[in-house]
């Protein structure tokens, strides 16, 4: 296994880590460089459905998707995210993701690691976009730091709760009471320490944080626009500093630290025919 750092980017291209036979130190070795550069790249790997969540399932405690609209037909913690028919059918949800968020954020407990695996990857306009909270945090003005120390953050899934097939022809007002009892708003400070990296990171994303507010509760819109802004999450052009596009080519596995990073599937005007898996992990860094 050859681990070597993406030229002046973000993150680390493993060569040569074989799933299947991979030891206990190759894989602490791989988590251990997923904290420290966020992202790693696994070249050439060649796993069925069952093969890709063993591999998680070595990483920590694979946690499925709460929604089973997403779940693959026979390996139900695999997560699809497809915009191709098989046999006619549609197979997990199209267009997942295509908004900056950290995977689960809105969840009382969010996934640590996210492992994807593109099956049928577009010729153009493939990859996925990140920001790294950590510099994002060291890189805000002392003012902002100083006014998001204290406050709160409150996250949801609201605003990106997908419609399901099952629920053509139902009150939207029932759908909207449905997500917020299944999963309400849930509430963290601003920044958080990294339990491994000890990093401080500012936890919030476009997509899932809809509020935050001081010490005695009152809400900061004007705050979180400008942390949001800083954090290059508002650049409609992707050109901010802080935005790495990661691309990948059949065969890449991307495995990243979810705690520390937002991203945001490439918006493509000319959609392509576009499948992945994901797995997600919990591990015991706390
Ligand atoms: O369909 C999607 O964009 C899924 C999104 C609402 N949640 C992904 C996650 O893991 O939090
Ligand atoms: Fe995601």
């Amino acid at each position: 296994m050859r681990i070597t750092p993406q030229e002046g980017k973000l993150g680390v291209v493993v060569e040569g880590f074989d799933a299947n036979a991979a030891s206990v130190d190759d894989i602490e070795t791989l988590k251990e460089a997923v904290y420290v550069n966020k992202i790693a790249v696994l070249k050439h790997q060649e796993l069925n459905p069952r093969q890709f969540l063993a591999l998680g399932q070595r990483m920590g405690t694979v946690e499925p998707y709460y929604e089973p609209v997403y779940h693959h037909p026979e390996v139900r913690e695999v997560f699809v995210s497809s915009n191709v028919k098989e046999n006619g059918k549609q197979v997990g949800v199209p267009k997942t993701g295509k908004f900056w968020h950290s995977d689960y954020q809105f969840m009382p407990r969010p996934y640590d690691l996210t492992l994807i695996y593109p099956q049928v990857v577009p010729s153009k306009n493939r990859g996925t976009y990140f920001i790294n909270l950590a510099t994002a945090y060291r890189t805000l003005s002392e003012e902002l730091k100083l006014a998001a120390k204290e406050t709160t953050a409150t996250h949801s899934v609201r605003r990106y709760f997908k419609i399901r097939p099952t629920d053509v022809y139902r009150p939207i007002s029932e759908i909207i009471d449905e997500v917020d009892a299944k999963t309400p708003p849930v509430t963290s400070p601003t920044t958080v320490t990294h339990p491994v990296t000890g990093e401080t990171l500012l936890y919030i994303s476009e997509g899932f944080t809809v509020s935050i507010q001081d010490v005695d509760g009152f809400p900061r819109p004007e705050l979180l626009r400008a942390l949001l802004e800083a954090t290059g999450q508002l650049d409609q052009t992707f050109q901010h500093e802080n935005i790495h596009l990661q691309s990948f080519e059949k065969g890449d596995m991307l495995v990243w630290d979810n705690r520390s990073m937002v991203h945001r599937a490439l918006h493509t005007t000319t959609p392509e025919p576009a499948v992945s898996y994901r797995v997600t992990v919990y591990d015991d860094a706390h």
